[in-house]
Order: C-alpha cells, then structure tokens, then sequence
C-alpha cells in the first residue's frame, strides 16, 4: 500500500491554524486521500491528560525541563499508538504542530538547549519527520490580538511579547534551515488571501506526491 503522509501545522498564537485546518482537510479528502486530523501534544488519552497538565494553569510554576518532557512524553505516545499505525496504513495524518513547535517554545522561547531537544527528537520519533510543514506566520502583536479576542489564554497563551518574538524567530530560522519541507505562509493577509497561498503550496505537494 502506498504509505501515507504527515503534514503538519504550525505558527505563534493567533496565527489561524484551526481556521486553516479546516479548508486544508477538506482539499485532503477531495483529492481522495484518507486523513487522520489530530493535534499535539494530544491525539492519544494520555497525550490529551498531558496537554491539560501542559497548558492548564494549574501548575504555573512548571520548571522548563518539565514542560519540555511533557511534551515529548505526549509526543512518544502519539506516535507509537496513533501516528506510525495510521501512516504505515497508507493515511495522511494532518496534525495540529509537531516537533517544530518543540524548538520554537521549548528552544526559542525557554530557551533549553537545542542538542538536548535534538536528542530527544532522535529517541523518540527515530526518524519520524513531517513530510510537509505549514508555517503560518504573522507579526506576535497582531496574532496574539486575535487570538484574545478568541479566548482566554492558557498557561502558555499568557507569556510576555518577548517569549512570542523569541518562539517566532526560532520557527523562521527552522524555516530558512529546512525549506523544502517547511513553507511559510503570510498570515497576516485576508482569509482568502491566506487560504489561496496554502492551496499553493499544497499543490505543489500533490504534483510531487502523488
Ligand atoms: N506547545 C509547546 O509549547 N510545545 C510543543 O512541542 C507543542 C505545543 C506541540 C498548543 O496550543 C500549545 O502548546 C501552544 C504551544 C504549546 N501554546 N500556546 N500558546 P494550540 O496549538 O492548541 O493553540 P494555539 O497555538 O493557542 O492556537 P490558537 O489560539 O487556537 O490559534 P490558531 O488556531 O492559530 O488561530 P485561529 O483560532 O484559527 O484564529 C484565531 C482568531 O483569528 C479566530 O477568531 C479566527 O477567526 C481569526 N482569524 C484567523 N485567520 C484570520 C485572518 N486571516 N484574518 C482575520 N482573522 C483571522
């Protein structure tokens, strides 16, 4: 069977990730693929019991190594009971960040040391990387507008304007590293506008794909 493909979804807060998801899953399914949709840390009971403990504001004075194998942990899980399953079924698993929002938070953000992230990545995703990533990319102050406007912010959504600046600066240096996997998209346009670039690039991932 043909294996399938992991694409994921990424950018700061506000972004329009979830708006997104939405008309990049349906392009998907109208091409005919399978797709799976999930989101991390999530997609699994365990890996969604750690995204409560993750972004909730219960435990607002988690140390940064912690927050950092919470999501590693929620990562481990995903991939071993949900994403490899479903790839090596031939679906296309669309997923709500992965591995590049690690080194954006946890790296940019905190600022934990990159060999450590690396390491981890190595140990539990063994060569599992995104075949795609979408970067929605916009300036912080006008994505974090949106988004509280939306809702309240988590435990996360709450830092200051720097972190934003540091975990946006991390994922477009990413970008410039690897940029036939991760392309990113102006965010800060119209809906249609944004939407119009995702098909784009979506496009070119079909003609090269399938
Ligand atoms: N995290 C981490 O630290 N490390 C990791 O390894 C992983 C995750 C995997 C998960 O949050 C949190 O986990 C995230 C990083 C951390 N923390 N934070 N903060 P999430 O991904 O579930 O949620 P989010 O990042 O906070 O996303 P969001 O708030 O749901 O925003 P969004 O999905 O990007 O945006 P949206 O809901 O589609 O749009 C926001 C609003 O703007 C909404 O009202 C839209 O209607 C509007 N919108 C969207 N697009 C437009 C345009 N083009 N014009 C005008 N208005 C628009």
């Amino acid at each position: 069977m043909k294996p399938g493909k992991l694409i994921t979804i990424e950018g700061g807060e506000g972004v329009g990730k979830t708006t997104c998801l939405r008309y990049l899953g349906a392009e998907i399914q109208r091409q005919g693929m399978d797709l799976w949709q999930t989101r991390e840390p999530g997609g699994t009971a365990l890996g969604e019991a750690l995204r409560h403990i993750a972004l909730g504001h219960e435990y607002a004075g988690m140390t940064e190594k912690a927050e950092l194998l919470l999501m590693f942990a929620a990562r481990a899980e995903h991939i071993h009971r949900k994403i490899l399953p479903a790839l090596q079924a031939g679906q296309w698993v669309l997923c709500d960040r992965f591995i590049d929002a690690t080194y954006a938070y946890q790296g940019g953000g905190r600022g934990l040391p990159q060999d450590r992230i690396q390491w981890l990545e190595k140990w539990v995703q063994a060569g599992l990387t995104p075949d795609l990533t979408l970067l929605m990319d916009m300036p912080v102050k006008q994505g974090l507008k949106r988004a509280r406007q939306r809702s309240v912010p988590d435990r996360v959504e709450s830092e200051s304007i720097s972190f934003f600046e540091q975990v946006r600066q991390a994922y477009l240096a990413r970008a410039a590293q690897e940029p036939e996997r991760i392309k990113v998209i102006d965010a800060s346009c119209e809906l249609d506008d944004v939407e119009a670039q995702v098909m784009v690039v979506l496009g070119e991932f079909f003609a090269r794909h399938t």
